[in-house]
């Protein structure tokens, strides 16, 4: 695909697609033969009450395409939800690379992003506590670039070796196949306990990042260093970044667990509607860039992912933005079956040698070999670069080419020597000649042998509100553990970081923190290494902070897209109403009119307007606010529901803003269960006994700080 086409507003991924798009409607219904079907209500049977005939080919394709609709979900990541889209460079970047998407602003690089879990089966919940996958392939005209990342910038492990043994120990226990999609069980963290270098990755698991709000309000980051080479062959270290243009918010453990049973699919959905309501998402893709002379500056190697840059140390450069403005047709033909692979990269991109990178350049590919069947997975039209594809493989189940002409090999002359390479002039990949002078030897570098520092520095980064929902996590996790011995190593593992931290989890599991000494808190040994050589040090007492690893310092940005519930019933005040719904579309949320039944609503003039959910059908944990207008007839019935009241209650606890006019006060009333005082002066809760004019906007505010923290107690 040329890139004069690119540079239209045309999505060039998206029409190579068009050859591929199926659309029944108005269609004869046929075999997939063509044939068309007559009768698909009754098999062919000997006789009205007689036996199915072997002869029934109709029937038979029809089950056997049934019988074989499943493939393997992915072993991690399974549950996902992806979207199209495009990227475009903010100015070209010749001096950092030669890649083309990062040097031709005017061209909109078609991109398909996939989000997910990763410890959940296809069918678990969205609201797992887990690192979430984000996961983008860029179809660049020089062939595929996929950035196979995270929303957390580290990782639990730092050699590629461990991930089946992390995996094992995180998925439903072998035995019972259980929990489902949840960390909180004895082989996670039997193997965690074990694992001192997994400590800082266990620190962003264990903070709400690990429960994000939605997809769009969520960061990504490539986690490994990577390379960008420039024309002149000149070589830097990177980090990927993406940051979300709305910002960085989670929900609250207790809110994650209620979603999870109210709605399941709440991530899904969430970007579903955003992008189906004409709210984009959008995210900056940064880079931290390292000169390969700086390599060594740093008081951790660059080449271990359980660590990361602080910005402070090198500030992040945003190179374009990332928009998402399409949904997928169909879920399996795009969300499952695209195949990610960190081996696909553009020249101008290349690897380090980070051991844990270095393995998933093999897993990928293998992992499509048995997940989409055969060597072909490149062939499905998700996966297929709009960049031409000249080679000689051939053959292979499902082959979808048709290679035309002798060859199949190289060199050959009897094609003229086609297809030929390209030079590194003529954009053929050339893999950046890194010096290596070293024995070949199975080991761990002692640069990597710093486990608490950088757990350190998450931890002295949080807000209070923070820390105190990672020693809650903590406690919840631990707190589901059987063996005791898991729960003590633990504290021990924690002690190493911050004694306050551990002291406190400590409290919540009736434990003491346990004395370090004499404990070999490494297990993660070879047989015939001295387990002094593998022992991290206790975080130093002078680590600092930085700012960027807290989600509470960034600016918040408008209420876009945030859902707001109006409770309303029969005879709701018509101008309160009215004045509230206006404001906050001004302002592009979205509004939920919640009431006692679906169907139509009549307000106090005498207007109706459309019931968008029950109150039996949604609840407050689905919301990002909660607003009662007054009206007398409207409130008595909300005041007979108890749905009403904890729907109030629950938004309350989970420090959402809250507002009230006229008689919607009472129900605030009622939910505080006799703390009303405490609760109408609480921050973020506001009313007015009268019609409230100023209500709207200071709601707006309100709603833009997220939640108010100030409700919970703090333990830190
Ligand atoms: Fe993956 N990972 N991974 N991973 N990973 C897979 O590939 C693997 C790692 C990530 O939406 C698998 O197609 C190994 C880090 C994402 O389709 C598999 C190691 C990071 C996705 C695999 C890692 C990731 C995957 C499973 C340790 C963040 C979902 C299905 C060396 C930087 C992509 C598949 C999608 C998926 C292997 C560690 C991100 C098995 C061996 C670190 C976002 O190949």
């Amino acid at each position: 695909m040329s890139t004069e086409q690119n540079k239209t507003n045309t999505n060039a991924k998206l029409e190579e697609l068009d050859v591929n798009r199926e659309d029944s409607t108005g269609q004869f219904l046929t075999t997939n033969q063509g044939l068309r079907v007559n009768d698909d209500q009754n098999s062919l049977k000997a006789g009205p009450r007689g036996a199915t005939l072997l002869e029934d080919f109709i029937l038979r394709e029809k089950i056997t395409h049934f019988d074989h609709e499943r493939i393997p979900e992915r072993i991690v990541h399974a549950r996902g939800a992806a979207a199209h889209g495009y990227f475009q460079a903010y100015e070209p970047q010749p001096e950092l690379t030669k890649a083309k998407f990062l040097l031709d602003p005017s061209v909109k690089t078609p991109v398909f992003v996939r989000f997910s879990t990763v410890a959940g089966s296809r069918g678990s919940t969205d609201l797992a506590r887990d690192v979430r996958g984000f996961a983008v392939k860029f179809y660049t005209e020089e062939g595929n670039f996929d950035l196979v990342g995270n929303n957390i910038p580290v990782f639990f492990i730092q050699d590629a070796i461990k991930f089946p043994d992390l995996i094992h120990a995180v998925k439903p226990e072998p035995n019972n196949e259980i929990p489902q999609a949840a960390s909180a069980h004895d082989t996670f963290w039997d193997f965690i306990s074990l694992t001192p270098e997994s400590m800082h990755m266990v620190m962003w698991v264990m903070s709400d990042r690990a429960i994000p709000r939605s997809y769009r309000m969520m960061e990504g980051f490539g986690v490994h260093t990577f390379r960008l080479i420039n024309a002149n062959g000149k070589s830097r270290f990177v980090k990927f970044h993406w940051k979300p243009l709305l910002g960085v918010h989670s929900v609250v453990w207790d809110e994650a667990q209620l979603i999870s049973g109210r709605d399941p699919d709440f991530h899904r959905r969430d970007l579903w509607d955003a992008i189906e309501g004409g709210a984009y998402p959008e995210w900056e893709l940064g880079v931290q860039v390292v000169e390969e002379a700086d390599e060594h500056k740093f008081d951790f190697d660059l080449l271990d992912s359980t660590k990361l840059i602080p910005e402070e140390l090198v500030p992040i450069v945003r190179l374009g933005k990332m928009t998402l403005n399409r949904n997928p047709d169909n879920y399996f033909a795009e969300t499952e079956q695209v195949a990610f692979h960190l081996g696909h990269v553009v020249p101008g991109i290349d690897f380090s040698n980070d051991p844990l990178l270095q393995g998933r350049l093999f897993s990928y590919t293998d992992t499509q070999l048995k997940r989409l069947g055969g060597p072909n997975f490149h062939e499905i039209p998700i996966n297929r670069p709009i960049a031409p594809v000249h080679n000689g493989q051939r053959d292979g189940h499902m082959r979808q080419t048709i290679n035309v002409g002798r060859t199949s090999y190289g060199p050959n002359a009897i094609n003229g020597d086609s297809p030929a390479q390209a030079t590194e002039a003529e954009g053929g990949f050339v893999s950046h000649a890194e010096r290596i002078d070293a024995n070949k030897v199975r080991a761990r570098s002692k640069s990597f042998m710093d486990h608490y520092n950088q757990a350190k520095l998450f931890w002295n980064s949080q807000s209070p509100t923070e820390k105190t929902h990672i020693v809650k996590a903590l406690r919840f996790e631990l707190g589901k553990v059987v063996v005791e011995d898991i729960r003590k190593r633990m504290l021990i593992h924690l002690s190493q970081i911050d004694m306050t931290l551990a002291t406190l989890v400590g409290e919540g599991l009736g434990l003491e923190v346990p004395s370090a000494e004499g404990v070999q808190l490494n297990k993660s040994v070879p047989a015939d290494a001295n387990p002094a050589d593998y022992q991290s040090e206790p975080a130093k007492s002078t680590v600092g902070s930085s700012a960027a690893l807290s989600m509470a310092h960034p600016p918040k940005k408008g209420i876009k897209t945030r859902q707001v519930a109006i409770l309303a019933a029969d005879g709701v005040d018509a101008t309160q109403l009215k004045a509230m719904m206006n404001a906050l579309s001004a302002e592009k949320a979205i509004i939920g009119i919640v009431a006692p039944r679906v169907g139509m609503l009549k307000t106090s003039d005498g207007e109706t307007i459309k019931i968008d959910a029950s109150l039996q059908t949604t609840a407050s944990v689905l919301f990002d606010a909660v607003y009662v207008p007054g009206g007398q007839s409207s409130v008595k019935s909300l005041l007979q529901e108890a749905d009403a009241i904890r729907f109030i209650h629950e938004a309350f606890m989970h420090c959402k803003a809250l507002a009230a006019t006229g008689e919607g006060v009472d129900l605030l009333h009622a939910a505080a269960n006799g703390g009303a005082e405490a609760l109408l002066s609480s921050e973020g809760v506001i009313t007015s006994s009268d019609t409230g004019s100023e209500v709207p906007q200071k709601f707006i505010d309100a709603i833009e700080q997220h939640r108010f923290w100030s409700r919970e107690k703090k333990l830190v």
